[in-house]
């Protein structure tokens, strides 16, 4: 049988290369709490990203509930948010005790619609967590704008847009805080991972508290923290990922080109357009299938039947699931944007060393 072809596939450097990054581990015998690795990672990803603070995090997840936590908001505040998004997004929100209030996206790059967001501003709302989703960039300085009127936080969940740049500008710049998902399925990985960037000195030391239990020395706890530390292996994947990302983008638009070749200008299937003036990092591939000759479902059967694994990323919408049925913002006919595009849209396999042979069988199925 044919191999499978998945949705994505993780980005590793050589075994070589690896097993040299992580050697001093065994002389040093240091496997985590914020070692060598970890550090050489964070100021590397400082440096890469030109922002003046990142702080690493086991997971994506919990560096984004511990970036909305930092802002210290009063309990039971409201949070405009989008549901089109991985579910992290909204569990964030509702597991620091706010509530997330859903706002439609566009239809043209799927982040927030910017026209909607001060319909929904009342006198409970504390922040807008976008998301940069495909990593697709959200209007930034629009969002901002807003902010700074009403007085909101900005916490960009940009968990999909790692490397992304708007007018030569890290995504990792913008708002009050951004959080990046090094997860194995990412662009840029660290296995499991994740990090929050910001340019306030004084969140550095919360955002430290939080992931390790508040321990600033050995006899002192100074808050009530968790544990969500980057572990050494975890960072020497990330060193070693982060010499070869931008060979890795490079390779990941080609794969995109030879999809937007394939499947622009058909008739019942729309591509996201190429965002002006910003540098993509491609790391996504959404199709959406709108009175298209066959549905995204029947696409995604027949794609299945010859061994590809493409992905209904993202439905359904995070307003439509069942652990938020309950509340009194759920429901995804309130955001129709957002529900019409999460019942037409079907991610393709993406990745750096998809083959070209490959996008064409995919390409060649869907228009068969
Ligand atoms: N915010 C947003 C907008 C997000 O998309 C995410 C995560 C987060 C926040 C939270 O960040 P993290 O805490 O995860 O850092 C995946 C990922 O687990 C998740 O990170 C990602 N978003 C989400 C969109 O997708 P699944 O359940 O679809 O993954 P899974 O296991 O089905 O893998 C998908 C494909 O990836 C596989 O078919 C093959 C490939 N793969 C997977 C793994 C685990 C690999 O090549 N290597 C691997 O190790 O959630």
């Amino acid at each position: 049988m044919e191999e499978k072809i998945l949705v994505t596939r993780s980005s590793m450097p050589s075994m070589d290369e690896y097993i040299e990054e992580i050697r001093d581990l065994w002389e040093s015998h240091w496997l985590t709490n914020m070692g060598i690795k970890h550090q050489k990672l964070q100021s590397e990803l400082e440096k890469y990203c030109d922002v003046p603070h990142a702080i690493l995090y086991t997971n994506g997840h919990l560096a984004l509930e511990n970036a909305i936590a930092a802002m210290q908001f009063q309990e039971g505040g409201e949070v405009i948010t989008t549901p089109f998004t991985f579910v992290s997004t909204t569990h964030a929100i509702v597991r620091n005790g706010l509530v997330p209030v859903f706002c439609d996206v566009n239809e043209v790059d799927y982040t927030i619609d910017v026209t909607k967001i001060e319909e929904l501003i009342t006198d409970k709302t504390v922040a807008i967590v976008p998301v940069h989703v495909y990593g697709n960039l959200c209007d930034v300085g629009t969002i901002q704008k807003i902010a700074d009127k009403h007085n909101l936080k900005v916490i960009y969940d940009a968990a999909h847009a790692f490397g992304v740049q708007y007018k030569g500008v890290n995504a990792a710049n913008f708002g009050d805080a951004s959080m990046f998902s090094f997860h194995a399925t990412k662009v840029f990985n660290t296995i499991e991972g994740g990090a929050v960037t910001f340019a306030d000195d004084s969140l550095v030391q919360v955002l430290n508290d939080m992931k390790n239990f508040g321990i600033r020395g050995q006899e002192s706890i100074a808050y009530v923290g968790g544990n969500a530390k980057m572990s050494e292996f975890q960072a020497a994947m990330g060193i070693c990922n982060l010499r070869h990302l931008d060979e890795e983008i490079q390779k990941r638009k080609s794969v995109a080109e030879h999809y937007r070749e394939r499947l622009s200008g058909v008739d019942g299937i729309r591509l996201c357009k190429e965002q002006p003036e910003v540098k993509h990092n491609y790391s996504y591939f959404p199709v959406v299938f709108d009175g298209y000759k066959y549905t995204r479902d029947e696409i995604f059967e027949m794609l299945g039947k010859e061994n590809i694994v493409a992905r209904k990323y993202f439905y359904p919408l995070t307003n439509d699931i069942e652990c938020y049925a309950d509340y009194p913002t759920a429901g995804a006919q309130k955001t129709p944007v957002a529900k019409h595009t999460a019942d037409r849209v079907l991610t393709l396999p993406m990745y750096a060393d998809l083959s070209s042979e490959a996008v064409d069988k995919i390409c060649d199925i869907i228009l068969k």
